[in-house]
């Protein structure tokens, strides 16, 4: 079994290239779920839909999010009666949330109701959200004391305030999915995809255990540096890791990730930065790390995989 720990556009990418790779059945992506909310009364998981929406094919590929071939009736309607816009839901996608809404009202728990998505999206490998518990992202900006919701700072301000700090608010509270931590238990690799270490990495290791499990199974742990040439590949990483006062380079990612993963894939791109990392006790791996295509990203997910001789699938 591999588990993948996974944010959004980056994990989901990933995700599409290790589902070619190996047998998908053997394939659990334990979401973050940090930046989860209600718009409209809707319960809203971006990173999950993000992730059933890019392996079903569905995704909208230009922006990485919601849905193809989507329209925005909707959107253009409340926009007439003078509701929230900013946060753009499209037709097709609002259908996902009125039904994650709708059997969250019924009782149904997240990883039930994301099942039965999965189900209907024909997704082959296990997608967990991290917890069923409520874990909200904080984010404090200069010079403000109160915290924003992280889709008001990522979304409607445009990530540009500078971060001063990020909370997981519930985290000390919530429990880890059980079927999440027994797969990373049995997992024979673990990998940490290349989505932002401090939105989308950390609010899955705050939870209580994971950390301690991946401590236990460091042999097993390769992180995918998700900073490539001192930038993110997507998304504000680069700089709000520059913000807290850490490095923004694969050495900065080495520093987050080095007591609990043995190796650090790095770019090729970045292959000068190798010796460092091993003194930085991680061993690095240098590969195509920029996935520009799903079969570039299954050639990635095939090398790292044949570091734990995990079985592939064979292409002729
Ligand atoms: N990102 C945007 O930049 N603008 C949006 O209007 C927006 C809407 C949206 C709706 C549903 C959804 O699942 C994701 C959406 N995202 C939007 C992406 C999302 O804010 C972030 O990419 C993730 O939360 C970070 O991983």
């Amino acid at each position: 079994m591999i588990v993948v720990l996974s944010g959004g556009v980056g994990a989901a990418k990933f995700l599409q290239g290790l589902v070619k790779a190996v047998d998908e059945k053997e394939v659990v992506a334990v979401v973050n779920t940090g930046d989860d909310w209600y718009l409209h009364g809707l319960k809203i998981c971006p990173d999950l839909d993000t992730i059933t929406y890019t392996l079903s094919g569905q995704v909208n590929t230009e922006m990485g999010w919601g849905r193809k071939d989507e329209t925005w009736n909707a959107m253009e309607s409340l926009e007439r009666l003078g509701g929230e816009t900013w946060f753009r839901l499209g037709d097709r996608d609002l259908a996902t949330h009125l039904f994650r809404t709708q059997r969250m009202h019924s009782g149904a728990t997240l990883d039930v109701i994301t099942k039965e998505i999965s189900k209907a999206f024909s997704i082959g490998c296990t997608i967990l959200p991290m917890t069923n518990d409520t874990v909200s992202t904080k984010v404090q900006v200069e010079n403000k004391s109160e915290f924003l919701d992280f889709q008001e700072y990522f979304v409607k301000l445009r990530a540009e305030p500078r971060v001063s700090k990020v909370v997981y608010q519930g985290s000390e509270s919530a429990s880890v999915l059980k079927e999440a931590m027994d797969a990373l238990l049995n997992a024979d690799q673990i990998i940490i995809a290349p989505s932002n270490p401090i939105l989308s990495i950390e609010p899955i290791l705050s939870l209580s255990g994971i950390k301690e499990c991946l401590f236990e199974k460091r042999d097993k742990v390769v992180a995918i540096s998700p900073i490539v040439k001192g930038k993110a590949l997507k998304g504000p990483a680069d700089k709000i890791m520059a913000e807290l006062g850490l490095e923004a380079s694969v050495l900065g990612v080495a520093k987050r990730y080095f007591e609990f993963a043995k190796y650090l894939v790095i770019d090729n791109s970045d292959s000068e930065y190798s010796d460092e990392i091993k003194r930085s006790s991680m061993e690095p791996v240098v590969l195509d790390t920029i996935m520009t295509t799903p079969d570039v990203a299954a050639g990635l997910a095939k090398e790292i995989t044949s570091l734990m001789n995990i079985n592939q699938i064979q292409t002729s």
